[in-house]
């Protein structure tokens, strides 16, 4: 369905360490062909789409400034790895991805030394990039441990434990907050909106006000970063975030997708030797450098095969009703009939059928945000007090309620 790009340059890099030897002005061009290969790829086996395009750029400046597989990069969720599979010796596989037998579609311990952790659930990367820094910190072993989390996943509890328990240690870790304000659908709840309003709130400040912001936070890094400075002038402040509250240093904004930006704040984090959590908050566009995907509501969160140059995907073949969309029909009528019916979502509105039902009924459907474990003991409460609450959630993320 479609034919392959040219990518002359990505065809030098088969693992980071070749990504590594090219200089940073080359590295526009490798982001370029990352993408056109990804969509070709992604084009041909369908899979997560809208996620991995969004993190293009990241996924090249941290292989390039940080030192992995040594250096630990866990990718929350990980549907967004499709580009860190390209670069870290997948690429060969990549039009085998979610079939059988070929790439898995998340990150996958077995399947690589550069995916040092396994996901899928979401929202556990903080806790298991806290215990490798705590890990490596115990042996003796000196390395970065970098986290990238989406604002979506931000909305799990257990983000916040692993913030309330880094806030309280000396380990060094990096937390990159990916924040392309969506979430499958539309992100919901007070967090997207403090996100929000903090990158409204943050003009960029002068080159001097900078340094002198990152000379508090990192005092050997001065000299560094006074002379990058310029470098990234569209900058970023600190002070004053509810991350700070939390025992992290917050910096950014930073736009994700202007590697010029990007490479210098990495090689300062890099090189800094202050302990404790550092959350670094990148802006990203879901569906960047697609059009078709820009376009859409939901910026191609997951797609079928589709043709490469209209956007235009392949219908499954069945005209068979689907098992969600029977359930939201049913429920509907249910409702219809008894007003104590509600219904609640964990992110999920389109994947479970309740967006049908929010149409229906706005004020009878609640999107709690990806909180399963809430979700459910929020259903509690509202049947305690005789309503009806119809919880709809995956059955392998129910594991976590
Ligand atoms: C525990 C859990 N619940 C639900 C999901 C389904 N899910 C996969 S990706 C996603 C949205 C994640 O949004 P965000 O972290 O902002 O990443 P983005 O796709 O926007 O890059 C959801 C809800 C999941 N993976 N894990």
């Amino acid at each position: 369905m479609s034919s392959k790009p040219a990518t002359p340059l990505l065809d030098t890099v088969d693992v980071p360490a070749d990504l590594r030897k090219l200089a940073p002005g080359q590295l526009r061009q490798l982001a370029d062909e990352l993408r056109s290969e990804m969509i070709s790829a992604v084009g041909t086996t369908g899979g997560h789409l809208g996620s991995g395009l969004g993190v293009v750029e990241l996924t090249v400046a941290i292989h390039y400034v940080f030192n992995t597989p040594d250096d630990r990069l866990i990718w929350d969720v990980g549907h967004q790895t499709y580009p860190h599979k390209i670069l870290t010796g997948r690429r060969d596989r990549i039009r085998t991805l979610r079939q059988g037998g070929g790439l898995s579609g998340f990150t996958r311990r077995s399947e690589s030394v550069y995916d040092p952790f396994g996901a899928a659930h979401s929202s556990t990367s903080i806790s298991a990039g806290l215990g490798m820094a705590a890990g490596s910190q115990l042996k003796g072993e000196h390395r970065n441990v970098v986290c990238v989390i989406g604002d979506g996943a931000m909305s799990a509890g257990m983000a916040y434990e692993a913030m309330n328990n880094a806030g309280s240690m000396k380990t060094r870790l990096i937390v990159i907050l990916n924040d392309n304000d969506m979430s499958i659908a539309p992100p919901v709840g007070a967090m997207s909106a403090y996100l929000s309003r903090l990158l409204s709130s943050r003009s960029y400040r002068s080159v001097r006000h900078m340094a002198k912001e990152m000379a508090k936070l990192f005092p050997k890094t001065l000299e560094r970063t006074a002379r990058r400075a310029e470098e990234y002038a569209r900058g970023f402040v600190t002070g004053g975030t509810l991350f700070e509250e939390l025992g992290f240093y917050y910096v950014g904004p930073i736009d994700g997708h202007n590697l010029t930006h990007l490479l210098p704040v990495l090689r300062n984090l890099r090189d800094t030797e202050e302990p404790g959590p550092v959350l670094v908050h990148v802006v990203t566009q879901k569906g960047r450098g697609y059009q078709p995907a820009e376009r859409a509501a939901d910026k191609y969160h997951g797609v079928g095969r589709f043709d490469v140059m209209t956007g235009q995907q392949a219908k499954p073949k069945t005209t068979a009703p689907s098992y969600t969309g029977v359930f939201a029909d049913a429920l509907i009528k249910e409702a219809e009939a008894d007003d104590r019916i509600v219904a609640i979502t964990a992110a999920m509105p389109s994947g479970t059928g309740l967006d049908k039902f929010a149409e229906r009924f706005p004020d009878r459907c609640f999107d709690v945000g990806i909180a399963e474990q809430h979700a459910v003991t929020f259903a509690a409460g509202l049947a305690t007090e005789g309503l009806k609450p119809f919880v709809a959630i995956y059955s392998t993320f129910l594991q976590r309620a």
